[in-house]
């Protein structure tokens, strides 16, 4: 029998709001009283924990934003002492920083119930064998999706990312039945299983839980028969926890939000005002159990809209339609997010350049997203040697390595041959679909 809490899952309408109002207050007095950045917001409206009486009252509460992480770098946002934090994450920030996340054992212990429902929903049992190629590290998506899978009870093999031609070989050899990745590397994954004639329809592999960067109807369908699976979107962040955060089910209807932990709304990203019900704009989230980190109206930045209508699972709780976009500039390139200020910053460090630059993102079908970075020599480099160039090229290769980890390609190109633009300068081309 796959994994199904249906007690919370399929809770009643009514129910889920008193829970929800009564672990808002607990939150609401926890953040409060234990993470001087909240106090300062609320004080400075002079509101008081006690004005918040219960769910209608969450619209009162201030933001909370990314920058708010990287002003109280790297532990000030958490609500208990370290000595309770059993583990941190940490992702991408919009400078050099990155955004630092806690967890209690309890935090650590409902997040593992967030992706066993997760995976549940998509017909996880405990005979499953789960291929985790998520990456296991400071990004959420490894341990995330292992402590899920363990929890079911099924067999995980804590592959990660990469090499793909070994993940083909022990999806064969193991019989995994569950994958769980991004969305282009599962399509690479199909790409390069027909490439090397494996014969997916005969392989053991029955569902994908893939997230972590937004994916397309198109690219579903794609993955779906390249691999010969159900492909399940999971959506999670990890200010808010990590993967786990809202699930799609086996409808495929949109993505089913955990209530009773998180509360979700909708803004519009330009006046911050909530809007109505079903209306598109950005994503904010109210955690309702956590210890570590206690999240009050966190705004994601991710443009989305929530469909309260009743779905054919049976499970209660609202669901988010995948992801549109974005209401900032962050780039999700292989799973990784990418700010082009950090790009900026890493060009502006070295000797040569000029602060002229166009990040190009492009995705081949069946392959993974590249990003190429364009970046103007100084007039005095131009007439150098091909050596002097080439080497600047792998210098600033090597420097984007080093600060987002992935491998950027870099294109020299001479001065003046970037367009100038009269107002906010274009600095990226992304020619990937992404929303069909
Ligand atoms: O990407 C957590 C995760 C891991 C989710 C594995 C799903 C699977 P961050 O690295 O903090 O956390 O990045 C969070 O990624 O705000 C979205 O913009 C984007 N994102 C995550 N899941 C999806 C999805 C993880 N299913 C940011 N569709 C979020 C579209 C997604 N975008």
């Amino acid at each position: 029998m796959y994994y199904w809490n249906k007690e919370a899952e399929c809770v009643d309408r009514e129910r889920l709001r008193s829970i929800q109002s009564e672990r808002l207050l607990q939150t609401v007095r926890h953040s409060y009283e234990h993470v001087p950045a909240y106090k300062r917001k609320f004080d400075e409206i002079g509101l008081k924990p006690d004005d918040i009486q219960g769910i209608d009252d969450l619209t009162r509460i201030p933001f909370t934003v990314k920058t708010d992480f990287r002003d109280n770098y790297p532990f000030g946002m958490f609500a208990v002492p370290m000595d309770q934090i059993v583990r941190i994450h940490a992702s991408s920030g919009t400078t050099g920083k990155s955004t630092v996340v806690g967890y209690t054992r309890g935090d650590v212990e409902m997040w593992a119930e967030m992706m066993a429902r997760t995976l549940g929903a998509g017909g996880t049992t405990k005979g499953d064998i789960v291929q985790n190629a998520y990456g296991y590290g400071l990004f959420t998506g490894g341990l995330g999706a292992h402590y899920g899978a363990e929890r079911i009870g099924a067999s995980v093999i804590p592959i990660s990312g990469g090499n793909t031609k070994r993940q083909l070989q022990i999806m064969e050899d193991f019989h995994s039945t569950v994958l769980c990745c991004t969305p282009s590397y599962a399509l690479m994954l199909g790409e390069s299983a027909r490439e090397a004639h494996v014969d997916m329809s005969k392989a053991s592999l029955r569902v994908a839980f893939l997230g972590a960067e937004p994916w397309t109807e198109n690219m579903r369908g794609e993955i779906e028969s390249a691999l010969h699976i159900d492909a399940l979107d999971i959506y999670g962040l990890s200010e808010v926890m990590g993967p786990g955060v809202s699930y799609e089910c086996l409808e495929k209807g949109g993505l089913h939000v955990n209530e009773d932990h998180f509360i979700a709304e909708i803004i519009d990203p330009d006046t911050g005002e909530v809007l109505p019900a079903g209306s598109t704009g950005e994503l904010v989230f109210t955690s309702l159990t956590k210890q570590a980190l206690p999240l009050l109206r966190y705004r994601t930045r991710d443009i989305t809209c929530i469909d309260d209508s009743k779905c054919g699972c049976g499970r209660s709780f609202v669901r988010m339609k995948r992801v549109m976009g974005r209401s900032d500039d962050m780039l999700i390139i292989r799973g990784v997010n990418v700010f082009p200020s950090q790009i900026e910053s890493v060009l502006i460090e070295i000797e040569g350049t000029e602060p002229h630059y166009l990040i190009v993102v492009d995705r081949e079908p069946g392959k993974m997203d590249e990003m190429e970075v364009w970046v103007e020599v100084s007039p005095e480099l131009v007439s150098d040697a091909v050596r002097t160039l080439e080497s600047l090229e792998r210098r600033i290769s090597h420097e984007l390595h080093s600060v987002l980890g992935i491998s950027i390609k870099v294109k020299l190109v001479e001065p003046k041959t970037i367009a100038r633009s009269e107002g906010k300068a274009k600095r990226v081309i992304d020619r990937r679909d992404l929303n069909q």
